[in-house]
């Protein structure tokens, strides 16, 4: 394995953090004993957990607005990895990474994912891409794609998905992420039976085109681009979809899909419930889709999110591997350190989850106490889980203080010096 910063500044950076660091894991493993918890069994399930990353996310995404590139980001898939390695470096909680097509379109992939694997990388969900049309592409995915009217454009987008399948096959990957944008911007624009009937019919001939040990995730979205409807605009139509194409086909939450103040975690729960919960897409909103860092606008529906996910770990209902993803987009921000500082989000919120005293919580909802049952939650949600998630990190190989090293790294600096500039232009959706 090459990895791409120096062990050695890492170390260091550690050895100076580490008296503290045990200081305060021991005074934290203290107060979780007194309730029975112990901190060890805690870390061991925070070092098993993982999110992956996407590589659309190591770039500044920008918005339909503008994009404001920094000097040093990737232009391509091979710096797109070289950068999700260093975040996995740094907090060894983010080894995979999904991948797009075809903006990561490479003509080897057998040496992709070599590469990858050398930088201590693998690869998750394939995700496809006809919500955008590409230079030399025979037919136009502007009145849609699974869904279009047109039956060469359907066509053209099945053999896409396909296309796709076989890359990540390739690739190592499990899953396909189908989100389409396909919808409308106008009352009577289309006729809403008979769009979905399309994409139904589209969609079931990827369905039998997917390998026998992989999924097809569906990622459903209210609005944008579309503005008056979406094709797959929210759960219902996702399970509805996912009942009707088959057992492989789950559903996918990316967090900013909803209408603003939709309880997701309920969502979550039901989509267990029915056997449907695919995987997520972890970011952050205050209006819409705005694909904020995870955690950094409502951090307690993380946690809720997380809550319904430690419930249905310990009650499977016959299967639970739901896929972690983040899906973000950098506009303000290095995205090394927004992935970093969201990594350790979404991290924090699974730990406060494992923390939940599942016995008070359940026996306070069977008596109907709801201050005892809200108590359970909230003190949770109230504790510090930073040193364990730390001590994971450091037990890894990661680092401490994540934030600190790249920086200390400077990292972005020299690949300023190495890589093209990006150019500018409207960012991706
Ligand atoms: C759509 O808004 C989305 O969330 C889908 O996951 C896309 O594949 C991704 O964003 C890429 O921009
Ligand atoms: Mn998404």
């Amino acid at each position: 394995m090459n990895l791409p910063l120096s062990e050695g500044l890492i170390a260091e950076a550690n050895a100076r953090e580490l008296y503290a660091l045990e200081d305060e894991y021991a005074a934290l493993g203290r107060k979780l004993s007194r309730t029975g918890i112990d901190i060890d069994a805690i870390k061991d399930r925070v070092a098993s957990f993982s999110v992956a990353v996407p590589s659309w996310g190591a770039g500044r995404g920008g918005t339909r607005f503008a994009k404001f590139p920094i000097s040093g980001e990737p232009t391509n898939i091979h710096e797109k990895l070289e950068d999700c390695a260093v975040v996995n470096q740094l907090c060894r909680a983010t080894p995979r990474v999904s991948t797009h097509f075809p903006w990561d379109k490479v003509s080897d992939y057998k040496a992709l994912r070599e590469e990858a694997a050398e930088l201590g990388l693998s690869f998750d969900a394939v995700n496809s891409n006809t919500f955008q049309d590409q230079p030399g592409q025979p037919y136009s995915y502007s009145s849609g794609s699974l869904s279009s009217t047109v039956e060469a454009v359907r066509q053209q987008a099945v053999e896409h998905n396909i296309e796709c399948i076989e890359i990540g096959r390739q690739l190592g990957s499990r899953d396909l992420t189908v989100w389409v944008g396909d919808g409308t911007n106008f009352p009577g624009q289309q006729d809403l039976v008979r769009s979905l009937d399309r994409y139904l019919e589209a969609a079931s001939q990827v369905y039998v085109a997917l390998p026998d040990d992989w999924r097809m995730l569906l990622e459903h979205k209210m609005f944008e681009p579309a503005f008056y409807s979406t094709v797959v605009s929210d759960w219902g139509s996702s399970i509805l979809a996912a009942q009707e194409l088959g057992p492989q086909a789950k559903c996918l939450v990316d967090l900013g899909h909803h209408a603003p103040n939709v309880n997701i975690e309920q969502i979550v729960a039901r989509l267990h419930r029915f056997g449907k919960l695919g995987g997520f897409h972890f970011n952050d909103s205050k209006y819409g889709d705005d694909d904020l860092d995870s955690g950094s606008i409502n951090p307690h529906q993380l946690f809720l999110v997380f809550n319904e996910l430690v419930e249905a770990e310990l009650n499977p209902l016959g299967g639970f591997n739901p896929s972690y993803m983040i899906d973000q987009s950098h506009n303000v921000t290095d995205p090394i350190e927004s992935m970093l500082s969201s990594a350790e989000a979404i991290t924090q919120c699974y730990a406060k989850a494992l923390l939940v005293d599942r016995s008070a919580l359940h026996a306070a909802q069977e008596a109907n106490d709801t201050m005892m049952a809200f108590q359970a939650l909230r003190r949770a949600y109230t504790i510090d889980v930073a040193p364990i998630l730390a001590k994971v990190r450091v037990e890894a190989g990661g680092a401490i203080d994540v934030l600190s090293v790249y920086r200390s790294s400077k990292w972005r600096d020299r690949k300023a010096q190495q890589r093209k500039a990006v150019g500018l232009g409207a960012g991706i959706v």
